[in-house]
């Protein structure tokens, strides 16, 4: 199994490891694959250290790795319909969103080729006559690339794509549940012409696998896509050697809904915001924060629809919305919900597993409704990443806020309501990366994505998405350098 990539070549494992790859959807076989061990990550960083120190990509001219870039996305839309495919037997989710995921991923690498170059840096004016200062930009280093399994190729992109674009090294290390699109995307970026040790894969567990990204001196940035408790490690295994740390440790996003917006839009939303992959999306609106006075008939009508969504497979055309990711990630959230209600929260709909037979062997779970959350609950606290909406109730703008507020995260968020004045106002008041104001959920790659708090450190995509790779440097030149004499002779 020649899946790792380093140096420029397909590599066995050096211990020899493999890994059953299943599809959540039904438990099949979807391959088996190479399992790493500290050692191949220990190369790949090695390797990824030589292209960076003797390499020509560094000093690539910017508009030419943009160029190279462009290649790239060309490639990903060439072969979409397999990464495609690819990705919904890793993950079970719809076919038709992992292909407009994948259209997302050809995006991403179109918009860092196109900025790749275009800045340029600043001329200070020193006010001196016999100084010239430039402040610059240079890549970091080698990359230390961590990703979860909800959008596999996609999260990947975000990192991938402007790491390239900046001129640095990388290790990507992916979900050890969804690698087959990694591994297919280190094609693709070999065939576009990227020179050996520049991108290079390790497939494995976290702990064995990535770890070592975090702790290594010659890892000069780690930049992790995952859980708040596995971004707390890596952030303290990354101070031993202070590198560089960006982090996306997904939200409690609140969606809030006025009495006076659109009711039938604002309930159709909702369920879109929450229930979307079967809530395993890190800005899903979990929480549904909803003016007192419109409640009863919010919920009725949301309850109503949520009990209609249809579970299946990947390749079901009837399909709404797949299956979790593992059977311990639905085991997780069957404990937030039943913590819920032993907190108080009344379930209005789902709460279980489906009857149909045809789901038995994957690891489906119901949309879920609780109603008559309040901030203390685990439920609300705490991210289950699965298809569970909270329901909390607020009278006024200020108690809005107030709640919406109330999260160690800080992601993302919706307001909904007519009043453009008052969408403006709760959007500023907002402690969340996004705010969407009457929609939820769309992202470009031009706008910057991350979190306030604990949600994360840095941001994705945008202008800054590429500073995060990038070292800024000062240079000051005395173009008449004579004796200053601030000592005497
Ligand atoms: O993620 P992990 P898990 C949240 C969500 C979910 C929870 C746990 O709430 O229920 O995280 O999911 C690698 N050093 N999100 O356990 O562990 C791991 O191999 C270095 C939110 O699946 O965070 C994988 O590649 N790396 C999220 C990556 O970290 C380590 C998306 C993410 O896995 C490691 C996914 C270690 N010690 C889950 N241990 C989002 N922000 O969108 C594991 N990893």
């Amino acid at each position: 199994m020649k899946q790792l990539f380093v140096a420029g070549e397909w590599r066995e494992p050096i211990a020899g490891g493999h890994r059953e790859i299943r599809c959540p959807a039904d438990g099949s076989l979807v391959d088996t694959v190479a399992e790493a061990t500290r050692e191949d990550t220990l190369a790949a960083i090695g390797a990824a250290r030589v292209a960076f120190d003797e390499g020509p990509w560094p000093t690539t001219p910017a508009r030419q790795r943009g160029a190279l870039l462009y290649r790239v996305a060309e490639l990903i839309e060439r072969d979409k319909n397999e990464l495609a495919r690819a990705e919904s037997l890793d993950t079970g989710k719809r076919l038709m969103e992992s292909e407009y995921d994948i259209d997302d991923v050809a995006a991403c690498f179109r918009y860092y080729a196109g900025i790749a170059g275009t800045d340029s840096g600043r001329v200070i004016d020193t006010g001196r006559d016999d100084a010239i200062s430039r402040v610059v930009h240079e890549p970091i280093g080698v990359c230390g690339l961590i990703t979860p399994w909800n959008y596999p190729l996609l999260q990947t992109s975000w990192k991938v794509a402007p790491a390239l674009a900046a001129g640095d090294t990388f290790v990507l290390k992916p979900s050890e549940l969804t690698p087959s699109t990694a591994i297919l995307l280190m094609r693709l970026l070999d065939e576009a012409g990227l020179p050996a040790g520049v991108a290079n894969l390790v497939l494995g567990a976290g702990a064995e696998v990535g770890a070592p990204l975090a702790e290594h001196r010659d890892v000069d940035l780690v930049s992790f896509t995952g859980g708040l408790a596995t971004g707390r490690g890596v952030m303290a295994a990354a101070a031993g050697t202070v590198k560089r740390v960006a982090l996306e440790l997904g939200g409690k996003n609140p969606n809030i809904v006025f009495a006076d917006a659109d009711f039938d839009t604002a309930v159709d939303f909702a369920l879109t915001a929450v229930f979307l992959h079967s809530g395993q999306v890190c800005s899903a609106g979990a929480r549904l924060v909803v003016e007192a006075s419109i409640h009863d008939a919010f919920v009725d009508a949301l309850v109503a629809r949520a009990g209609r969504i249809r579970l299946g497979g990947p390749f079901d055309p009837r399909a709404e919305t797949g299956p979790l990711i593992s059977a311990a990630h639905r085991a997780k959230i069957e404990t937030y919900v039943a913590a819920g209600i032993a907190e108080g929260a009344e379930l209005r709909c789902g709460g279980r597993r489906p009857d149909d037979p045809h789901l038995a062997d994957g690891f489906f779970y119901l949309p879920t409704v609780l109603d008559g959350c309040h901030r203390d609950m685990t439920v609300v606290r705490e991210e289950s990443f699965g298809p569970v909406l909270t329901v909390e109730t607020f009278t006024g703008e200020d108690d809005a806020v107030r709640i919406a507020n109330d999260t160690d995260y800080g992601l993302a968020g919706a307001v909904w309501t007519r009043d453009a004045g008052k969408a403006q106002r709760v959007a500023q008041r907002l402690r969340h990366g996004t705010v969407w104001i009457n929609d939820y959920h769309p992202y470009v790659p031009q706008a910057e994505w991350g979190g306030f708090k604990q949600s994360g450190i840095g941001r994705e995509l945008g202008p800054s998405g590429l500073d995060e790779y990038r070292e800024t440097k000062h240079i000051w030149q005395n173009i008449d350098p004579r004796p200053q004499h601030w000592f005497h002779d």
